[in-house]
């Protein structure tokens, strides 16, 4: 019994790991137990992760370890049995001066590549594909221009009796938004009702939906692979159902899917508000 106890946890603990290196492979997603960014895809996003993982998080850990120091020295130091006759100062021009300068020096020290993911984030490329993203009360539509097809769509989240096996629970959608890897997609972001929020955390991109507003963000996904969001501003009571699922697939790949897609969506385009205005109160 124990031996199989003992087998039972290394096959739990190999299962585990195994599952921790397939999440790195796998990053379209947050994995259980998981800390920290998903795996980027972009330029952008290593880009951000490293800003928060090797710049951030260092400056946050050391003040806050000093700050935790002279809490400690300061309660060990000058309590009222160590010392019971207190010191009147009420300044010191030295001391005042450093927590002035140094703090500002730490600032500027950040501003650097913040300003530089900034410029990397706003500053778009000539886009290959320029997509209309439009979010409304609880779903997204995407719009693909005419030289792409001329085409749009509504995606929905798949109720959990629509869900196949490979299909990941909250985050899976009848129809996924189709995108080319390795070419610089732009999106024009708005909304139709509420104001909503465009979120993939792996292309490093956030940007809000507003009504009677284009927002503009773009990202150019370096692997192929499913890549999901979650609309980012609560917007009504199906906020937490209008996941966003972008599909970066190969050249020819996508050459296809629009080649399907052009009559799939124009036939049923007058049907898709139909459809839409249907499936609207189903959740
Ligand atoms: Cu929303």
């Amino acid at each position: 019994m124990k031996a199989w106890g003992v087998r039972l946890g290394l096959a739990a603990m190999v299962a585990a790991l195994g599952v921790a290196g397939a999440s790195a492979s796998e990053p379209g997603y947050a994995v259980p137990h998981q800390i920290g960014f998903q795996t980027p895809v972009t330029e952008v996003d290593r880009y951000l992760v490293w800003f928060h993982n090797d710049i951030l998080m260092p400056i946050i850990t050391i003040i806050s370890l000093f700050v935790l120091g002279l809490l400690v020295y300061v309660v060990w130091r000058f309590n009222e049995k160590v010392n019971p006759v207190p010191s009147k100062t009420t300044h010191n021009t030295m001391i005042e001066v450093l927590w002035t300068v140094i703090p500002v020096v730490i600032l500027v020290f950040i501003a650097v590549p913040s300003f530089r993911l900034l410029t990397m984030e706003l500053v778009v490329p000539p886009a290959d594909l320029t997509m209309k993203v439009t979010g409304s009360q609880w779903h997204w539509n995407y719009a693909y221009p005419k030289d792409a097809g001329g085409f749009n769509f509504d995606s929905y989240m798949k109720d959990e009796k629509e869900l196949k096996p490979e299909d990941l629970r909250l985050l899976a959608v009848d129809n996924e938004a189709v995108v080319p890897v390795n070419k610089v997609v732009k999106l024009e972001v708005t909304a139709a009702d509420v104001i909503h929020s465009f979120i993939i955390q792996s292309f490093g991109i956030r940007v809000d939906a507003v009504p009677g507003r284009n927002n503009e963000t773009w990202f150019k996904a370096e692997r192929e692979g499913v890549y999901y969001g979650q609309c980012s501003k609560i917007c009504g009571k199906d906020h937490a159902y209008m996941p966003i699922a972008f599909r970066v697939v190969s050249e020819d790949a996508y050459k296809a899917w629009v080649a399907d897609a052009k009559k799939k969506f124009a036939a049923a385009d007058g049907a898709t508000q139909l459809a839409a205005a249907d499936a609207a109160p189903r959740h």
